[in-house]
């Protein structure tokens, strides 16, 4: 099963903090593919759900310091 996503991210401002991001979110089981945009303050996430929730991706991106805002 496959699913797509656009997070509102905040808190990145600089382009290491788009790789710091993806890097975390690409480490989460379940989740097959992940493009932040730093510009629109946006990640593109791509995840099967029967392994990975919305609420993981949440505590991941707050763990590492960035808010996340919701989805689009
Ligand atoms: Mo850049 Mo981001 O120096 O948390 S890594 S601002």
């Amino acid at each position: 099963e496959k699913r797509d996503a656009v997070i509102k991210i905040g808190g990145m401002t600089c382009a290491s903090c788009v790789r710091t991001i993806e890097m975390a979110l690409k480490e989460l089981p379940g989740v097959l593919d992940v493009r932040v945009n730093l510009a629109t303050e946006t990640a593109n996430v791509t995840y099967d759900p029967t392994m990975v929730d919305m609420d993981d991706i949440k505590k991941t991106i707050e763990e590492f310091g960035y808010q996340f805002l919701g989805v689009e």
